[in-house]
């Protein structure tokens, strides 16, 4: 079998994803998600102009092979470019070969380890009260586990914070670069009020759960963390920027609250300090942006060995594709912890034809050969690519802040 031609093709069927379509000579082909929100198109070039050429002619099953010849042959390692580009090929060579098996990818993975995956899903609100009323809604609509944030009153809403979280990766992204004010002393006593609200108000039952988007400093998380031990999150997400790994040190020293990150980390060298050490309790890299099916169990499995638990990211800028990959590999390990989901739109689903499900709060991987997920070409034409960027965040004096 030989892989005969890669495309990379860039829609915004509501917002931009870049997605790899590897045919082969039998006729089988495999589809992958290449998107870097916000540096869609860097991906494509990566992929177009340096990846394709070197692969015509491979044999598509040597998944591991092929991921390592990228890998370890660019030289240039790591990074989430490139590790974007080894993901789109990789997941769809998984694709194919899945395919060619004739089973579900989870089956090539170790086959199930659980019956279903479950999903958080997000709700924000302008204040308390908001949020405690959707986070209500979101209970009667099944979600076992729910990601809670609020604006800060005398702050704009922002990114993360703000009104319809659920739209906030699609809705809030301009074709310019939004300025953002961020205030930590704000923001800091707030969070413990919201969660002692939604506590009062949903119980104990319910996994709640917080993301801080790397606002704070070590010693500030540590102080968010102690706050809110009493109302016993599920976990506190990306408390610090983390390329310093051991600032978790400082946060673990003071709190029993669980702790997440990765979902910008792309691969196991982003992680080693944080798991040796178990400074964290889950990992939450995704296949699109850590190397893909490959990538992202070479992290969870050496995870496993240190009580981390899987939780990969999952927000609309990743497309079905990667979410259908995520999936499989959900379905398949035994450490798996949580998968975030927010959706997509019509639009979104009208392109990327999937036969994974969500139901009530949890995801299902399809039972048909391959990842499960399809791509309409001709539909996606109609949805050329949109210059969008994420924001950035400055302080109240106006300098850049980590967000
Ligand atoms: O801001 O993926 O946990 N989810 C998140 C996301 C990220 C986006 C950035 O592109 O923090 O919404
Ligand atoms: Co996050």
């Amino acid at each position: 079998m030989k892989i005969t031609d890669i495309k990379v093709i860039v829609c915004s069927p509501g917002r931009n994803f870049t997605t790899v379509k590897i045919m082969t000579d039998e006729g089988v082909y495999g589809i992958g998600d290449g998107t870097v929100n916000g540096r869609e198109l860097s991906v494509v070039s990566y992929i177009q102009d340096h990846i394709a050429p070197t692969l015509i002619g491979k044999d598509p099953l040597r998944t591991e092979d092929i991921w390592q010849f990228l890998y370890k042959g660019a030289y240039w390692r790591r990074g989430p470019i490139t590790m974007a580009a080894i993901a789109a090929i990789d997941v769809a060579l998984w694709d194919i070969k899945a395919k060619v098996a004739g089973m579900p990818l989870y089956q090539l993975l170790g086959g199930k380890s659980r019956d279903k995956v479950m999903v958080y899903k997000h709700v924000g609100g302008i204040d308390i009260p908001e949020v405690v009323d959707g986070v209500q809604k979101m209970r009667e609509q099944g979600l076992d586990a729910i990601r809670a944030q609020v604006s800060i009153p005398g702050l704009p809403p922002i990114y993360g914070t703000g009104p319809s979280t659920d739209q906030a990766a699609g809705g809030m992204i301009k074709p310019v670069v939004a300025e953002e004010v961020w205030a930590t002393h704000k923001y800091m006593p707030l969070v413990p009020r919201l969660f002692e609200a939604l506590r009062d108000a949903v119980g104990w039952d319910v996994h709640l759960l917080h993301d801080v988007h790397h606002r704070l400093t070590p010693i500030e998380a540590a102080r968010l963390g102690k706050d809110l031990e009493p109302y016993r999150l599920f976990w506190l997400e990306d408390a610090v920027p983390a390329e310093l790994q051991e600032g978790f040190r400082i946060i673990r020293q003071h709190t029993t609250q669980p702790l997440a990150v990765g979902e910008i980390f792309n691969s196991v060298y982003d992680t080693t300090t944080l798991i040796q050490e178990q400074l964290i309790d889950y990992i939450r890299v995704t296949a699109v942006h850590a190397g893909g099916v490959t990538g992202i169990k070479k992290i969870f499995d050496f995870a496993s060995i240190y009580h981390v638990k899987s939780a990969c990211h999952g927000p609309m800028d990743m497309s079905p594709i990667c979410m259908g990959a995520n999936v499989h590999v959900d379905t398949a390990i035994n450490n798996f912890g949580i998968q975030e989901f927010t959706g997509y739109t019509k639009e979104t689903y009208d392109v990327f034809k999937c036969d994974w499900r969500y139901d009530r709060g949890y995801l299902y991987p399809n039972e048909t050969p391959g990842h499960g997920t399809d791509f309409d070409e001709e539909l996606a034409a109609r949805y050329p690519y949109q210059a969008a960027y994420l924001p950035v965040a400055r302080l109240e004096d106006g300098s850049m802040t980590s967000w």
